[in-house]
Order: C-alpha cells, then structure tokens, then sequence
C-alpha cells in the first residue's frame, strides 16, 4: 500500500462528489475540504496498482508528441482521470500504424488499454470495465439515463457533411440539442442529476467536435435559446480532466475535412 497526497488542484469533479456523499464530515464544497471545522489537506490512499495502465490513443496529425482529436479515446482518458488512475498513454499516428499496434489492436482502432494482460477495444467495453475493476469514485449511471443525448453525434454529421443548407439536417440536430436543453433543464446539471458519470463522459468530447467542426465549417454555433446546453457545455469543457485530455481545435478542424470535403 502506498500513500499519495493529492493537491486540491489535482481532485477530479467525481473525487470530490464522492468525498462529500461518503464523509459527511467534510462539509467543504471546493477543492478544499473541511475536516471537524479545521481545512486540511487530504492524503489519499491507494492501493498497490501502482503500476500505469497502457492505453492507446489517437496521435495528433497537426502537432507531432501531441494528443489527437479522437473523442473516443478522450472519453477513456476522462474516465481514467476522473478515476484518479496513473496511465501509460501511447500516442497512434493512425495514417501509418505500427506493426506492434495491429497485433494488439487487429482492427487497427482506438482507443484501447490493457487490463489485466489482455488488450480491451471499444471506448463502451473500456469504460464499463474500468468501472468494474475500479469503483471508486463511482461514474455509473442507471441503463435508462445512458440514451440520453446518444444521437446527438450522428445528427452532428450528417449536418456537417450536408451540402444542401434546405434538407433538414440542421433543423434535425436543432430539434435533438432542443430535446437535450430541456433535459438538462429538468434533470440537470448533469445527465444523472447532480453528479457527473460515465454518460457525460461519453457525450462531453462529442459536444467540443461538434462546437469546433460547426463553428469552422459552417459558421454555426449553439443558440442562445438553449442556455442549459450552453452551460452543461462550458462546465464539461472547464473541467480541468477534460482540459488535460482535450485536441487541439486545429485537430478537430483537420479530422473532419476529410468527411466535409468527401
Ligand atoms: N466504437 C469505437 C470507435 C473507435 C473509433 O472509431 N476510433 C477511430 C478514431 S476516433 C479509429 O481508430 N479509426 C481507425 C482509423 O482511423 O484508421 C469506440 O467507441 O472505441
């Protein structure tokens, strides 16, 4: 067992959810939390997994060294920060992929990590798995929450790849986005409620592609008539997890062209 102390910087928006849900002792909302009326720093233990979990990402193809802008391996790498879990990221140039990446990854996608000596694929299995193999601090939301704003993605792209402003698409992903505001309206600030999870994970990466490839190609940004989107977006795209995992705009804006120009 070792003992790490983790700066208040360094709690992740589900650490601290967890912190004020099990300690009813604390009773500090920020970073800081407050032990028996006096704020202290907290020491964290953990246990002997010490050893960083490989996870294969996608490389930038604008910056070399640089994350790339798939929102599929940033969800994992949101889930592993949010989980407070030491990782080994390997950065894929998937325009020319690595012999010992096929061998571990057969249908030459990411995201993938090691778990337990076994390569897992699917940002959907990842995740699930992580969640079982590390529970805490929990990121699980019930089945009947994790369809929502599940469609937002396609309709995203087919507006963006739409060349004929009258077919539909941008009214299709206005009415989608609609839904979506008025869901977090009523059940807010996030997904499940009042804490992130897993969901929100998923859809977070999604909404900074769409705000990018939208703002870039189309000249097109979420309207002011859905504050409760606005929000939910600022307030995942704050995170410092999600700062630390996010592409770089030009990444984005270079991944989609292909799709936009196609
Ligand atoms: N369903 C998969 C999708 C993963 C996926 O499509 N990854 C893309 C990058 S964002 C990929 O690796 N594509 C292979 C390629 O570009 O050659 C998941 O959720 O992990």
């Amino acid at each position: 067992m070792s003992t790490a102390t983790i700066p208040p910087t360094a709690l992740s928006s589900a650490f601290k959810q967890v912190c004020a849900r099990r300690f009813s002792l604390f009773t500090g909302t920020s970073n800081h939390l407050k032990c028996r009326g006096r704020w202290r720093n907290l020491t964290v233990k953990m246990s002997a997994v010490s050893d960083p979990l490989e996870v294969c990402v996608k490389a930038s193809i604008t910056t070399p060294g640089r994350l790339g802008d798939c929102p599929f391996s940033q969800r994992v790498l949101l889930t592993l920060e949010e989980k407070h879990l030491l990782y080994d990221m390997k950065l894929v140039d998937l325009a020319n992929k690595p012999e010992w990446f096929l061998e571990v990854s057969p249908e030459g996608k990411v995201p993938i990590i090691k778990l337990d000596q076994k390569w897992v694929t699917d940002s959907d299995v990842i995740t699930q798995s992580l969640e079982e193999k590390f529970p805490e601090p929990p990121l699980g939301s019930p089945p009947e929450k994790s369809s929502v704003g599940s469609k937002i993605f396609s309709i995203f792209i087919g507006f963006l790849k739409s060349k004929d402003p009258s077919d539909g698409t941008e009214q299709a992903l206005l009415s989608e986005l609609t839904s979506f505001n008025e869901y977090i309206k009523e059940n807010g600030p996030f997904i499940n409620g009042k804490e992130i999870s897993a969901v929100d994970l998923s859809l977070g990466p999604k909404l900074y592609h769409l705000e990018i490839a939208l703002g870039h190609y189309k000249n097109w940004s979420v309207p002011d008539s859905l504050p409760y989107l606005k929000s939910y977006m600022k307030t995942i795209f704050s995170m410092d997890s999600f700062v630390k995992t996010r592409a770089l705009p030009e990444d984005v804006i270079a991944g989609w062209r292909p799709k936009v120009m196609g």
